[in-house]
């Protein structure tokens, strides 16, 4: 059984929520595994007038006994607590007492258009409701659970933003873990002060001027086993999977793992990592343009992944649109938004790629329990000794 989730879950509907199967059982969790994560997910410059109606907390519906899970699906709620304020009519679960004003002014660059014509409705908001990324509430509280599975064996995952906009800032060296212990008190996600500063500039001049902003963010998984992944089939290498599933987070458009498009530009003797070994450190690298993925498999250097985030589409000084209904010219319809969530969309990319993560080492060492799954471990590290 390999690890799956699937999340369910409409913006303004009662809650959101995650099942995950295949998790082995005995796994200890905490709320605070969870609600960390879900709290640091709320964060960020930008963010729109909802993040102070929600508190985003875990509800844990099955799957779970005294802190330990189960093996049994794992099933992971998060109310909307803006929901009551919508069951009468917009959101009513069942037929509503009175009218509802349909939603007919697409947003271009969201799923508004290509969704209504596909689920053949008239009223937007059956299909915005679902596209919307507060979904990713969800996926975080699946990454949670992820996170300590892979902590037990020594993989740690974070996140920082490297662009909002026009303004950017790149590391001189990789960052090494101690380097994250502040970067959810910068505003923007940020590790440089200064860069932070500019950020935060950019993003409050974007919203003066009535615009969205999107960005940059770096996945860094540190310590990963060596070998999750493999090159023997494309759909196992780890390049395409990690990939696959920053793409699917709304509004990604775009994947870079280690030194990515740069590679496009330098010649072979300065794109790869050479390979040296001691007694101390085993087999190292003193680069890592290959983002610690050779092959598609982890080589037990940092896995480094960036993603790029297009600015929100829903803007309050909209774009042109047409009616569906009468196909008139009109502007976009507007509805409560961020004007940046970059450092949001950063914590629930760690998410993503710890997931990846832990789906890469249940199939590779499998059991059904994690005394099964710690025995295998152990196995194999004394294999690599
Ligand atoms: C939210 C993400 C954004 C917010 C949403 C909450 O979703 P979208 O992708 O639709 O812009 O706008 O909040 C609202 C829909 C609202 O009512 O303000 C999130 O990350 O929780």
């Amino acid at each position: 059984m390999s690890l799956i989730y699937r999340t369910a879950g409409e913006s303004h509907g009662p809650a959101l929520v995650a099942v995950l199967e295949g998790i082995p059982s005995g796994l200890p969790l905490t709320p605070e595994d969870i609600d960390t994560d879900l709290a640091r997910r709320q964060l960020g410059y930008g963010r729109g007038g909802r993040m102070k109606i929600e508190k985003d907390r875990v509800v844990v519906k099955s799957g779970l006994r005294h802190g330990q899970t189960l093996g049994s699906p794992l099933t992971l709620e998060i109310p909307n607590l803006d929901f009551p304020n919508w069951s009468e009519d917009r959101m009513a679960v069942w037929e509503p007492s009175g009218d509802v004003d349909p939603i007919t002014l697409p947003r271009p660059g969201h799923a508004d258009l290509a969704g209504m014509l596909k689920y053949e409705t008239d009223d937007l908001r059956n299909i915005l409701e679902r596209a919307s990324a507060r979904e990713t509430a969800a996926r975080v509280a699946a990454g949670g659970v992820a996170k300590a599975l892979l902590r037990r064996y020594g993989t740690a995952i974070r996140s920082h933003v490297v662009r909002i906009g026009p303004e950017a800032w790149t590391p001189a060296e990789q960052p090494v873990l101690s380097d994250f212990a502040g970067v959810d008190e910068s505003p923007v996600r940020c590790l440089d002060p200064e860069a932070s500063s500019r950020m935060r500039e950019a993003i409050k001049t974007a919203g003066q001027s009535h615009d969205t902003l999107g960005g940059v963010f770096e996945i860094v998984a540190f310590d990963p086993i060596p070998g999750l992944g493999s090159h023997v089939s494309g759909d196992r290498r780890l390049d395409g999977r990690l990939g696959a599933a920053m793409l699917g987070i709304q509004a990604i458009k775009g994947v870079e793992i280690g030194a990515g498009f740069e590679l496009g530009r330098i010649p072979g003797s300065e794109a790869h990592d050479e390979i040296y070994h001691d007694d101390a450190r085993g087999y190292h690298r003193r680069t890592n343009r290959s983002g610690g993925l050779e092959g598609g498999m982890t080589h037990g250097g940092p896995l480094v992944v960036r993603a790029v985030m297009k600015p929100i589409s829903t803007l309050s000084r909209p774009l042109a649109s047409v009616d569906i209904l009468t196909k008139e010219d009109r502007p976009a319809f507007k509805e409560r938004s961020d004007i940046c969530a970059v450092p949001a969309a950063a914590v629930v990319a760690e998410a993503e790629v710890a997931f990846v993560l832990a789906q890469a080492l249940v199939e590779k060492f499998g059991g059904d329990s994690i005394g099964q799954l710690d025995a295998a471990v152990e196995r194999y590290r004394e294999q690599l000794a």
